[in-house]
């Protein structure tokens, strides 16, 4: 790559002349493509020359007032990306390229973008192809000394990508920073591009325009901030920032509609990662009553304390959080790579933190606080970009109607009311997410109503499935709460629910924070199982969030901001029990492998498609060797360690040629073996699930395939049998009252024998029960499944395990 020194003078009259040239172009509007078709010998040459220093990417198009190597640039515009013109017979140098692109006001802007982006990842190759062109020969290494040829032949992008813009100093010259660090290895300190050098204050601010117009310095300033203009008003900006999440609006749906795929939910499963704020008057006590520290999380000191209502509103006339800045906290979420906040509107201690209508002990009557946070929140959300959702309690320990007889009245002249007052006042919210629905008085048929009631409010909402009974069928998505499930949870979306430390709302002495790398490395988990993660703080009653947390999710930021495209709008890993001590998310065509930890090559087995490319999502990393074995009828990809691994988790990208395909059987890794006894024993969590209400549930001492509700629903495992023979079989389950009685079949290759459950009393009161006799007459691979075939109650049952143990032993 060369680089070029110019005076601050000379770069804005370049500048300038560039802006010129790109409102000229602009101005020429939809003539360039004329000019273009009418070949350029006879058009007037456009006035903007590019320098387009082929470390941008078009290798094949070649510039330098070379000839574009045509075929490339023709399909490039056949794909309706218009920057043909700029490069016949022109050498210019945009400030930013893509700007360039938008000044054509190509009706393409998000798909130059995209090409922007794929550019700074080297990964045009995929893009161009989304594109349905060829790129076949972008991503090449850089010339043999480091530098860039200038000779009109084509020279490509880094593999990997082109570097990121490493942060440095103000104005050190990327190019040189790049060039620097090969050069420091190499003992050089500048590369030339021919005779010119070529100093970068941004990767995409190429500065040279060595053939225009002259104009005043005061006339560029004035174009630049043109030009300036024009790029936020066009490209809506330009590109988003590798690693950053798609903004997705939010979008209304009807009351039926699936929350897997409706776009309803779209925000919420491109975004992934959100903050949960407990913040209330248990801010104050934070955590001791009476001068003795109370056990328990901080939020529910006033019962955990038992503190009579009278005493507790005390802490409410205390509650004055003058220091509360919501632009910092929303300023921090975003930082933090969060795409959404939860914050906690009240409690089960029934204090409101807005001012309500309907009740007096709110922020604006019981305490000394004069503003309303939650208004203040609403707006710094909005202005960042992320999407404000409320946390509300059913549960009311204050409110006297809130429990016995009364509920009904405080349900019809608080709760609902209430909860109106939210998402009218602060509203589109993104999420209400319901809390405290174990209480007696609340059942499924309330559930229901309250959720047509927010729905028909905002029909855009997303509501949790605590707005019932936490049922599989209970609102818009599973809650685990402080635990990762152990596998993906099938036919459902879901979001993990955890604190930094060990209380939601802040305790003083509560200093058992969560590291940052453990955090980052959840998201990677909870991603590569297809859920979102709900990251909790406890701010102070002053309005502060505890600094350990700030510099936690900082630090988790900075890790999303350099490989946010692996987790971002990911899909679950194909893989369920992955090979190596990492994970792995699907998007697109491209199978991301987060690496926690290198212990020697990563092994991939079942691997199906044609893999086109594999290239660290963070080019600091440094290069990623990898090859591809041919395994049973599929492929074992073997990924070699990069030369400075990320010690938070490397994330590689292996682009496909078409979909990220695996085969199930190989990816579910090697088959079950038999113990030295000869037992095999098959337990839930190994289980392949087929059908989409039976899943395996983990976590508050659950290890079962459980939500079993579907007859057509089945499981199996992957055995190899080294002594075959006759096994008596073995299952452990439970089943609740008057969900026993369900007809099943264990089958092991063709051998099948029925079986029937009995009532064991709940859904976790398991017993194990021999079933009867198999017979298993061939060594090898085998597949033993579990089908119903008749459920006479709510679920077939949960099922633990499934053992089998040589007759007679
Ligand atoms: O009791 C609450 C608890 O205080 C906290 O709010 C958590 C957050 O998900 N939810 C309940 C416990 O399940």
């Amino acid at each position: 790559m060369a680089t070029m020194h110019l005076t601050r003078r000379r770069f804005l009259d370049t500048v300038g002349r560039g802006a010129i040239g790109a409102l000229g172009a602009a101005a020429l509007g939809c003539a360039p493509a004329a000019r273009q078709s009418g070949a350029t010998g006879g058009a007037r040459r456009p006035n903007i020359i590019l320098i387009m220093a082929d470390d941008m990417g078009f290798s094949d198009i070649g510039c330098y007032g070379g000839e574009i190597r045509t075929p490339h640039l023709d399909r490039l515009a056949a794909g309706g990306i218009r920057f043909t013109q700029f490069y016949n017979t022109a050498r210019c140098c945009p400030t930013r390229p893509f700007f360039l692109y938008v000044a054509y006001t190509s009706p393409h802007g998000r798909r130059v973008r995209r090409l922007g982006r794929a550019l700074r990842r080297g990964a045009v190759g995929n893009v161009l192809e989304e594109e349905g062109l060829t790129a076949s020969r972008c991503a090449r290494r850089p010339g043999p000394n480091g530098t860039w040829s200038t000779s009109r032949g084509p020279i490509g992008i880094p593999r990997g990508g082109l570097p990121r813009p490493p942060r440095l100093g103000a104005g050190r010259p990327l190019a040189a920073a790049w060039e620097g660090r090969r050069a420091r290895r190499r003992g050089v300190d500048k590369v030339a591009l021919g005779k010119e050098r070529i100093t970068m204050t941004t990767f995409h601010r190429l500065s040279p325009c060595v053939w225009l117009p002259r104009v005043s310095s005061v006339g560029a300033l004035a174009l630049v901030c043109l030009a300036a203009v024009l790029a936020s008003g066009c490209g809506g900006g330009a590109a988003a920032a590798v690693g950053s999440p798609r903004d997705v609006p939010l979008k209304a749906a009807p009351m039926d509609d699936d929350p897997l795929t409706s776009p309803r939910t779209e925000w919420f499963r491109e975004g992934k990662f959100g903050m949960f704020i407990h913040w209330g008057v248990y801010a104050v006590p934070a955590g001791v009553y009476d001068g003795k520290e109370v056990g328990g999380i901080g939020e529910w000191i006033m019962d955990n304390a038992k503190i009579p209502v009278p005493e507790y509103e005390k802490f409410a006339a205390r509650f004055n959080p003058v220091k509360f800045n919501a632009a910092e906290w929303a300023r921090l979420a975003r930082d933090a790579g969060m795409t959404y906040m939860v914050i906690t509107s009240k409690h089960h201690d029934g204090f409101s933190m807005w001012p309500s209508d309907v009740s007096k002990y709110d922020i604006a009557d019981a305490t000394p606080f004069t503003r309303d946070p939650m208004k203040e929140l609403a707006q710094a959300c909005r202005a960042e970009g992320i999407k404000f959702c409320f946390y509300h309690s059913i549960m009311d320990w204050h409110h006297p109607q809130a429990k016995g007889a009364d509920f009904a009245t405080y349900h019809q002249e608080v709760l609902k009311p209430q909860v109106k007052e939210l998402i009218t006042r602060y509203g589109p919210l993104g999420i209400l997410w319901f809390d405290g629905e174990w209480i007696g008085e609340w059942d499924e048929a309330k559930g229901t109503d309250l959720y047509r009631f927010c729905r028909t409010l905002q029909p855009s909402l997303i509501v949790n499935n605590r707005v019932g009974k936490r049922k599989g069928t209970d609102g818009d998505y599973e809650t685990p709460e402080q635990t990762i499930p152990a596998g993906a949870i099938q036919g459902r979306l879901w979001e993990t629910c955890m604190t930094l430390n060990d209380t939601w709302g802040f305790k003083a002495n509560d200093q058992n924070w969560k590291s940052a790398t453990d955090l980052v490395r959840k998201l990677i988990d909870i991603a590569a199982k297809g859920g979102n993660f709900l990251l909790n703080v406890g701010p102070t009653a002053e309005g502060l969030i505890p600094q350990p947390s700030v510099d936690r999710l900082r630090e988790v930021g900075r890790w999303l901001r350099r490989n946010g495209d692996a987790v971002y709008g990911t899909t679950q890993s194909p893989w369920k029990k992955h090979p190596f001590n990492g994970r792995c998310t699907v998007k697109g065509r491209t199978l991301y492998v987060h690496v926690f930890e290198w212990d020697g090559p990563v092994r991939l087995p079942g691997v199906k498609g044609e893999v086109v490319g594999v290239a660290a999502v963070n080019p600091d990393v440094g290069e990623i060797k990898y090859e591809v074995q041919p395994l049973e009828g599929a492929a074992m990809l073997i990924i070699h360690p990069p030369e400075s691994p990320d010690l938070v988790a490397t994330v590689v990208a292996v682009r496909f040629k078409d979909a990220v395909a695996v085969d199930e059987a190989l990816a579910a890794g090697p088959p079950i073996g038999q113990a030295a006894d000869g037992t095999v024993t098959l337990a839930a969590r190994d289980a392949t699930v087929h059908g989409d209400t039976a899943r395996y549930e983990s976590g508050g001492g659950k290890d079962n395939i459980g939500f079993w509700t579907d007859v057509k629903d089945w499981v199996s495992w992957t055995v190899r049998i080294a002594k075959p023979g006759t096994f008596d079989v073995e299952m452990t389950y439970a089943t609740a009252e008057g969900c026993g009685g369900s007809e099943f079949a264990v089958a092991a290759g063709d051998a099948t024998l029925d079986g029937k459950t009995r009532t064991t009393g709940s859904w976790s009161e398991f017993v194990t029960e021999k079933v009867g006799t198999l017979a298993i007459a061939t060594a090898g691979k085998t597949t033993v499944s579990v089908k119903p075939k008749t459920k006479p109650g709510l679920g077939v049952m949960n099922l633990k395990s499934v053992v089998l143990k040589p007759a007679g032993k």
